[in-house]
């Protein structure tokens, strides 16, 4: 095993430009390897054909392997990455050698680790690094390979970091360096691997430096799974990593503008091994090592990267006029970046000390909303989904989800939800708030989310030991967190306590390295105007409590659940939501960071009708003693509000037929599919024309937009995904007429769609 070497790599890359390696894949063709060559002695009996599995030549040609990773030390590259990028069972398992993997890793290592040995003794002055990949396995954890059921996985978070644990201790047994985690196109699978890393580093009492580097798939500058580059390194960053950066998909010239991108917002050093150029109609890679080494120096030059090497197409030759060129180049260096809440669903979503008071939406609640909870109850998840698209649609820049119900299996409910939510651009674009009171259904929702979302919520309920845990935990799935101020004598209801329990969990959570900045108390919001004068000064009790957090605990943000504030005037809407209003006007002033709130249903303070805005404020403030009643008294003369939370937007359905058929292809909604396309049908038939030209014609035309908007970067993967669903149901439809009438083109239909 290696010494942590994170310091000397991090006081190397602070002085000069690092070379990784270049493809692996493109040598190995140089061999024109056969079966026998894979399979040598061992596996000549092996029941599965083994051609194409390169990790596997480490032990049955290891002078293949080796020879290629001499020839890019010889090239200059001073970071080798072993030859380990399928070496997870779960890729294994398509050739059925999982029981081999952590021999694979081992011996890959260890065959770097010799040659980079050999290299550093030749010239210390130029010491030579293992990086033992981990790639991205051959499956996806939150993209469904079904486009008939979005719900659908075909691996788990746990199998994903089962496997990666093993590869892990291989690699570090095989003498690497430091763990790359390369190519990832689904983070979902990247936060498996850094849970396993993190774990591993747990038990191994001692760390490794980790490199990260994900792949943006096409024009739309997000990754296969529709993270744009900012929310990705949002929802990788906990680890702490020594660079991030980018590899494969594109060429130099299209990468730039991403490595730029993180070059500003990334607080470590940035790396990028792009292929040689986008691929041929061939699918080979045709620049030139000058030509990508013109590229690369620029790059360099401009001081947007620490870290450079070439990946699918790249060649020894190319490495060495990289190596020669960036050798003299001052390295980028790490900007100082703000301490921010940095979230992410697809989109990244930054909370900092200036920013302005943010929308967390109540709806998707089984506690909080009675209508959500029947559709959960009843298996309607399209029309929960519905529920959680106006929240965003509403205004919720983050979305709170609850299924503690006793008549559910609130973890089952949990993952169905949030995996069905994955598959929905438009809702997961926010972040989520997982809100439990069990820590088992927070897990579950843990393992479903690739973005950086915020468990809701931990407490110091049962001690120290399990609020310290619970913390690691969260920190290790990539989440923030909030603190309810709860603890072992129970729940806040004061100033004083509601301070002294904040207080307190934060200099605990600071001691175990947890950011402030990730921090969001909630001092609890009760509801006031009970007639219960206990209850009196809750609301004032909450808003100087902000005060002092926000004064007293640095770069601490601050929550709650607003709607609990009115409890009393459940079934008066207008005067609940004046209620509202007026609270977050002064707890915002406070210093309230987000509250939880039906994003569809609030107020402007000033145009609260004058004389109900001074009786609700004389009760949130508290500044009578019969202030509640009297607002109880006049809540009787106030109108039943007027409902804001108004639908869905359908104004497109004032269109054309045709034109909204294109719509729900774009915006992948089938609400009014199969009714558009029969009308579109009869249409035609009216006009001679047969069932087919319902394709040929109106939905051809809308997927062409689509293919458009794709090729152009407008439109990305899983937003794609959901026009096929689209196109599908309208084919579905279909079928039948075009069966009745020639079966003929039917199956060319079918295949396309
Ligand atoms: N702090 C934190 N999390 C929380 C809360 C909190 N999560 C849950 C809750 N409190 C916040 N969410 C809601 C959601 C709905 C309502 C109140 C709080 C609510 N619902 C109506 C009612 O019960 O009268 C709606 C009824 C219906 O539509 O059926 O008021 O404090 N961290």
């Amino acid at each position: 095993m290696q010494p942590d070497r994170t310091s000397e790599i991090s006081n190397l890359l602070a002085t000069k430009m690092l070379v990784l390696d270049g493809a692996m894949g493109t040598m190995i063709q140089r061999h024109g390897l056969q079966e026998a060559d894979y399979r040598g002695t061992r596996f000549a009996d092996h029941p599965h054909d083994l051609k194409g599995n390169n990790d596997l030549l480490v032990l049955t040609r290891p002078d293949v392997i080796g020879g290629i990773h001499r020839a890019y030390l010889e090239a200059g590259a001073d970071l080798l990455e072993t030859c380990t990028f399928n070496s997870t069972a779960v890729s294994q398992a398509d050739y059925k050698l999982e029981p081999i993997v952590y021999e694979l890793n081992v011996t890959g290592a260890a065959l770097a680790r010799q040659l980079c040995d050999e290299f550093t003794a030749a010239n210390p002055a130029k010491p030579r690094f293992v990086a033992g990949v981990l790639g991205p396995t051959s499956r996806t954890a939150s993209i469904s390979p079904d486009v008939n059921d979005p719900g659908y996985r075909n691996v788990t978070f746990d199998a994903l970091v089962t496997d990666y644990l093993e590869a892990i201790r291989g690699l570090t047994d095989g003498g690497a360096d430091i763990l790359l985690v390369e190519t990832i196109f689904d983070t979902l699978n990247a936060k498996a691997a850094l849970f396993a890393i993190e774990k591993f580093f747990d038990n191994a009492g001692r760390r490794w430096p980790v490199m990260i580097s994900g792949t943006i798939t096409d024009a739309s500058g997000r990754t296969l799974s529709g993270q744009t580059a900012e929310a990705f390194w949002n929802s990788l960053s906990h680890i702490k990593p020594v660079s991030f950066g980018l590899n494969c998909a594109l060429g130099a010239s299209e990468l730039r503008q991403y490595v730029e991108e993180l070059s500003r917002i990334c607080d470590c050093y940035v790396s990028a091994h792009p292929n040689a150029g986008l691929p041929n109609a061939f699918g080979g890679y045709d620049e030139t090592p000058e030509m990508l080494a013109d590229e690369i120096e620029s790059w360099a030059k401009s001081g947007i990267v620490n870290i450079v090497g070439g990946c699918c197409g790249t060649s020894p030759d190319h490495i060495r006029v990289i190596a020669e060129r960036v050798a003299t180049v001052n390295p980028r260096k790490v900007p100082k970046i703000e301490k921010k809440l940095r979230l992410s669903g697809l989109e990244p979503f930054n909370v900092g000390a200036d920013s302005l008071y943010v929308n967390v939406g109540e709806r998707t609640n089984v506690t909080g909303s009675k209508a959500f909870a029947r559709m959960i109850l009843e298996g309607r998840f399209d029309d929960a989904l519905a529920v959680a698209r106006q929240q965003v649609e509403n205004g919720a820049q983050v979305i709170d989800i609850n299924m503690d119900e006793a008549m559910l299996d609130s973890i089952a409910a949990m993952d169905r939800f949030l995996k069905l939510i994955a598959s929905e651009p438009d809702i997961s674009r926010v972040p989520i708030m997982i809100d439990s009171s069990k820590w088992e259904v927070i897990e579950a929702g843990l393992k479903c989310i690739q973005g950086k979302g915020i468990v809701n919520s931990i407490s110091m309920k049962e001690g120290e030991a399990k609020f310290i845990e619970q913390a690691k935990l969260a920190r290790r799935y990539g989440a923030a967190v909030i603190v309810m101020a709860f603890d072992e004598k129970g729940q806040a209801d004061t100033f004083a306590r509601k301070t002294e329990i904040c207080k307190r969990a934060y200099d605990l959570l600071l001691s175990i390295d947890f950011p402030a900045e990730d921090i969001i108390f909630d001092p609890n919001i009760f509801a006031i105007a009970t007639g219960i004068p206990e209850h009196d000064n809750y609301a004032v009790d909450f808003i100087e409590s902000v005060r002092w957090i926000k004064q007293n605990l640095p770069h601490a943000h601050i929550s709650g659940g607003v709607s609990n504030v009115s409890f009393s005037f459940r079934g008066n809407d207008a005067v609940r939501e004046a209620i509202h209003t007026v609270f977050l006007y002064h707890a915002i002033k406070a210093g309230m960071t987000m509250g939880i709130v039906n994003a569809g249903m609030l107020g402007i303070y000033d145009d609260l009708e004058p004389e109900l805005r001074q009786k609700v404020e004389d009760v949130v403030l508290n500044r009578n003693p019969n202030a509640g009643e009297a607002l109880v008294d006049f809540a009787q003369t106030v109108k039943e509000g007027k409902a804001k939370d108004t639908g869905p937007d359908l104004s497109w359905r004032e269109q054309s037929v045709e034109k909204r058929l294109e719509h729900a292809l774009i915006k992948g909604i089938t609400d009014f599919v199969v009714a558009d396309t029969e009308e579109v049908r009869a249409k035609l038939e009216s006009e001679g024309k047969p069932p087919l030209s319902v394709i040929e014609g109106p939905l051809m035309n809308g997927m062409n937009v689509v293919g458009d908007l794709f090729g152009a970067g407008k439109m990305f993967l899983p937003q794609v995904v959901k026009s096929a669903r689209v196109m599908k149901q309208a084919v579905a439809y279909l079928l039948p007429y075009i069966e009745a009438e020639k079966p003929a083109p039917v199956s060319g239909a079918r295949a396309r769609f």
